[in-house]
């Protein structure tokens, strides 16, 4: 494959060869959609998944929305006021230095909401910030203050309070709050409605929202900013479950298989315009990577322009591809790219096949008989992730007629809410395997649960 080929990566179809003339007028365009695609990828880099975006419904209420994440906080505030009575003045110092600052922290918190993605955590996590650097700006104006007698006066009290600090931390002698349901209602109707709101389907959110709350009930906050760390630490917990379907090593299937002289077989289903085409040469780009010949199976015989499609790709990747003509048998198409890959030795045989949607029982049929045919090792749900909820149910549609095997998220740089990548895999219990986050040959990742979580709550 030379440089520029590779460079011009899967988009470049032949339909749009076709289009040539039209693009050569719309060069500018054509440039100009280049560099959104580029800060799409850009923005996928950074953190997408932005359901923890702070949805309209908290924007329009914010107030509100703090003084109920702050209910916990308040509570320790409170038995810290008490207790700091009867205790040494830099405590009263640092509790009245955390008031001062409270004016200000709810305005730096009010533009953090704005950006934020579940916001009710990053708001805690600056109170705590912001809490910390009064204190310290409090500290150094008392010392600059204070004479050298009197800097000698305090020392045993500042001592013990260092050793209280390294015994447990400062807020160790005052009364243990221990969470009930009570204390975090607020918080977790918030963050049930922050994954309905980013797509993610009902039962999931369910799923994730009662973890959290059995995960938080029952545990001692002892100081600030461990209601805020509990309830991530929870949230981390409960979507690194939902979505780790055990992993599947599909290197070391192909390597089994190759041992054996025999091909590995992936058939690629999903509704139409889902990415299956493009997502093929991806994974041949993948395979080749690492060490693993590809051939293409064109059992889309379907949709106009599909063989010529998978053709193009075949060409620029310089990949061979085993076709029939327009309307032909997709199984046979199946069967004989099969059989190509046992005479030549190919490692891997990369079935596409015709977009579908699940509620039309002739080519869901169809789709069954190239699966019986073909005898795939694994069969690839090729889902879009910009379809939310849908491609969940779609999967689910997929799954009980032909039985996927594992899943494919597509679009994941064009993705607006996360929601699909967070249920898909947990409603139909299977891995998802890769994910697409762009449009050229190198735009697939291979899917760990850590880097969702990573891009979850990526600060
Ligand atoms: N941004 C982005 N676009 C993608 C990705 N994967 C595929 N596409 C685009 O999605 C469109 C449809 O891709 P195809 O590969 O033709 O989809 P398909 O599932 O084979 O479509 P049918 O054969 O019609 O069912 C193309 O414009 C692709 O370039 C991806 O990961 N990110
Ligand atoms: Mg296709």
């Amino acid at each position: 494959m030379d440089k520029e080929d590779e460079e011009s990566g899967p988009e470049d179809t032949d339909e749009d060869t076709q289009e040539e003339g039209e693009k050569d007028t719309d060069k500018k365009d054509s440039e100009k959609s280049d560099t959104v695609d580029k800060q799409k990828t850009e923005e996928t880099k950074k953190g997408r998944f932005s359901f923890f975006r702070r949805n309209k419904k908290e924007e329009e209420k914010p107030e509100e929305s703090d003084e109920e994440d702050e209910k916990v906080e308040e509570d320790i505030a409170q038995d810290e006021e008490d207790t700091s009575e009867d205790t040494s003045d830099d405590v009263t110092e640092e509790t009245s230095s955390t008031n001062e600052s409270t004016e200000e922290t709810k305005e730096e918190e009010k533009k953090e909401e704005k950006k934020g993605r579940f916001s009710f955590f990053r708001r805690n996590k600056k109170e705590e910030e912001k809490t910390e650097e009064a204190k310290t700006e409090e500290k150094t104006e008392t010392t600059e203050e204070t004479t050298q007698d009197e800097e000698d006066k305090k020392e045993p009290a500042k001592q013990a309070k260092k050793d209280e600090e390294e015994s447990g931390g400062m807020f160790s002698f005052i009364t243990k709050k221990t969470i009930k349901e009570d204390d975090i209602s607020d918080i977790l109707d918030e963050l049930f409605m922050s994954l309905l709101e980013g797509d993610v389907a009902y039962e999931v959110a369910d799923r994730i929202v009662e973890s959290v709350k059995e995960d938080l009930i029952g545990k001692k906050i002892q100081r600030r900013g461990d209601m805020e760390l509990f309830t991530t630490n929870a949230l981390k917990k409960a979507i690194t479950e939902i979505i780790d379907n055990g992993s599947f090593d599909l290197l070391g299937e192909i390597e089994k298989s190759k041992q054996n002289g025999e091909p590995y077989k992936i058939m690629f289903v999903g509704i139409n315009g889902t990415g299956k085409t493009t997502t093929i040469a991806k994974m041949a780009t993948y395979l080749e990577k690492h060490g693993y010949s590809s051939v293409f199976g064109a059992s889309d015989t379907f949709r106009a322009g599909a063989i010529e499609q998978l053709e193009h790709h075949a060409k620029k990747l310089n990949l061979k591809i085993i076709k029939h003509e327009r309307n032909s048998d997709p199984a046979a198409v199946a069967y004989d790219a099969v059989e190509h890959a046992k005479a030549t030795g190919k490692n891997v045989v990369l079935i596409d096949t015709s977009g579908r949607m699940q509620t039309n029982a002739n080519l869901m049929d169809e789709m069954k008989k190239i699966k019986r045919v073909s005898q795939p090792d694994f069969v690839m749900y090729v889902g879009d992730a910009l379809m939310g909820n849908d491609a969940t149910e779609q999967a689910t549609k997929f799954n009980e007629v032909i039985d996927i095997d594992g899943i494919i998220l597509t679009k994941a740089d064009a993705d607006a809410k996360g929601g699909a990548a967070l249920s898909i895999g947990h409603v139909i219990h299977k891995p998802i395997l890769f994910i697409g986050t762009g449009q050229s040959y190198d735009d697939l990742m291979e899917f760990k649960p850590e880097w969702m979580i990573n891009l979850i709550f990526e600060e």
